[in-house]
């Protein structure tokens, strides 16, 4: 269980400011015990690439178009997958999976709270959000809750800065309890417990290296230096969970520049040496899922180059192969893996920047997938899944760059209500849904890559349809 050992090398970083150093001290066990769930990062990542080429511009030139934010859809379900102790979480999950998760496995009852009364018989088929906004840093890409034991806190990459910042809400508005410096251009990023040792680790993408960075939670709290780990070029997003079969968590890229991801399996002494696979088509985002029935875990890529939706088989000697080939829209740029047709079988979501569509393919019994598009408004960059409704059928919500998010209530297995759409800040990039304020219900946070800010839209009550 040292392994942390091995992970450790960077050097000096102590750049993180913790104000919240007080309650991590004392029980930090506590807190950070539950959290490594693995909350990947979604989001997926900007640039737009995609068609042309790709990186058009830099950095980010690509990117303000479009964020496009994933984050982090996890993979299905990941929570529920289980096995891997815990890592899995978070995919898209970040997302929804966690909280939602949480709300429907119990009893869905649980919509109790204050803020909505309407919501309090369960069912809300128009939700009503409030929009609250609060500062983070310069061109914010990803964003993601900090597990549940961390008591609702949120970490944002701020892409020119160079930081992960870290913000809590106080009852009456969010403010900023810690900086956490990372590698230059963050994009994605992933919570899990790499080294095993009971403590959340931070690992996020370097988008304008071929590097990912990794900030190991020590005993106090605090980081121990960056640890630099190579990758393939343009890493936009990163996931965790299971690849190899062992009880150490395994990293996945998706790279933007000349396509492909990377995968890096984790054990006691580190992680391995790198290993690209190729594509064709500049990859933009990433789940892991297992799909195929075998038990092993699967990859899906949202390949924006080529408008499709690509699915990985992990093989037995943890390489993959192309399985299957999903066709999408222009610009493909975000996936998310979860059963949305309610059968039990994870479904895949993604979204085509180009073509201001949503594709829901359902998992069919003989493994195969059906289709169906959802029109969305201007850019869409994600897809969040969560049940926003109440009556236990995931909703779809998807941020547009163009400054909204469409809200597609599921109205039966499968089909969903004309959109509506609400305010998303200025040029949303990454998203997530995540009960902040433990009323029972799904709140989304998105990230304004414009404005250095992030909008939250808390669910508040409900209107007639
Ligand atoms: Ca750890
Ligand atoms: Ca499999
Ligand atoms: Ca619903
Ligand atoms: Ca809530």
């Amino acid at each position: 269980m040292d392994a942390g050992s091995g992970h450790s090398a960077g050097d000096g970083g102590e750049a993180e400011t913790r104000s919240d150093a007080g309650s991590d001290a004392g029980n930090d066990g506590g807190r950070d015990t539950g959290f490594d769930g693995g909350i990947d990062a979604g989001q997926n990542g900007g640039m737009d690439a995609g068609a042309d080429g790709g990186m058009d511009a830099g950095p980010d030139g690509g990117m303000d178009a479009g964020p496009d934010g994933g984050m982090d859809a996890g993979p299905d379900g990941g929570m529920d997958a289980g096995p891997d102790g815990g890592l899995d979480a978070g995919p898209h999950g970040g997302l929804d999976a966690g909280p939602d998760a949480r709300r429907d496995a119990g009893p869905d009852s649980g919509v109790d709270a204050g803020l909505d009364a309407a919501a309090d018989a369960g069912l809300c088929a128009v939700p009503r959000f409030e929009q609250l906004t609060f500062a983070v840093g310069q061109q914010p890409v990803a964003v993601l809750p900090a597990p549940p034991i961390f008591g609702g806190d949120v970490l944002v990459a701020n892409y020119f800065d160079g930081t992960v910042s870290r913000h809590r809400f106080d009852g009456g508005a969010w403010g900023r309890v810690g900086t956490i410096a990372v590698g230059p251009s963050p994009h994605g990023f992933a919570v899990a417990d790499l080294n095993r040792d009971g403590r959340a680790d931070l690992i996020v993408t370097n988008r304008d290296d071929a590097e990912i960075t990794i900030r190991y939670q020590d005993s106090d709290a605090g980081f121990d230096p960056p640890v630099s780990v190579g990758v393939g070029p343009g890493p936009l997003w990163v996931a965790v969970g299971p690849l190899n079969g062992d009880l150490w968590p395994d990293l996945v890229t998706a790279n933007l520049d000349v396509g492909g991801f990377t995968v890096l399996f984790g054990s006691a002494q580190g992680f391995s040496a790198a290993r690209t696979f190729a594509t064709s088509g500049a990859i933009h985002h990433v789940e892991i899922a297992e799909l195929t029935g075998d038990g092993i875990s699967d990859l899906v890529l949202a390949n924006n180059g080529q408008g499709r939706v690509e699915l990985w088989a992990g093989l037995a000697d943890a390489g993959f192969e192309e399985r299957l080939v999903l066709d999408a829209g222009l610009m493909t740029r975000s996936v998310v893996v979860r059963d949305v047709t309610g059968d039990g079988r994870a479904d895949i979501v993604a979204v085509s920047r180009a073509a201001n569509t949503a594709d829901i393919y359902p998992r069919l019994s003989d493994g195969g997938f059906g289709r169906f598009t959802l029109a969305t408004g201007s850019a869409p960059m994600l897809p969040l899944v969560g049940d926003l409704s109440g009556d236990g059928r995931p909703d779809l919500v998807v941020p547009q760059s163009s400054g909204v998010a469409s809200v597609f209530i599921a109205t039966s297995q499968g089909s969903f209500a004309a959109p509506f759409a609400v305010d998303a800040g200025q040029g949303p990039y990454g998203a997530f849904m995540f009960d902040f304020d433990f009323d029972g219900d799904l709140d989304i946070f998105v990230t304004e890559f414009d404005a250095a800010s992030v909008t939250v839209l808390r669910r508040n009550g409900c209107d007639q349809p």
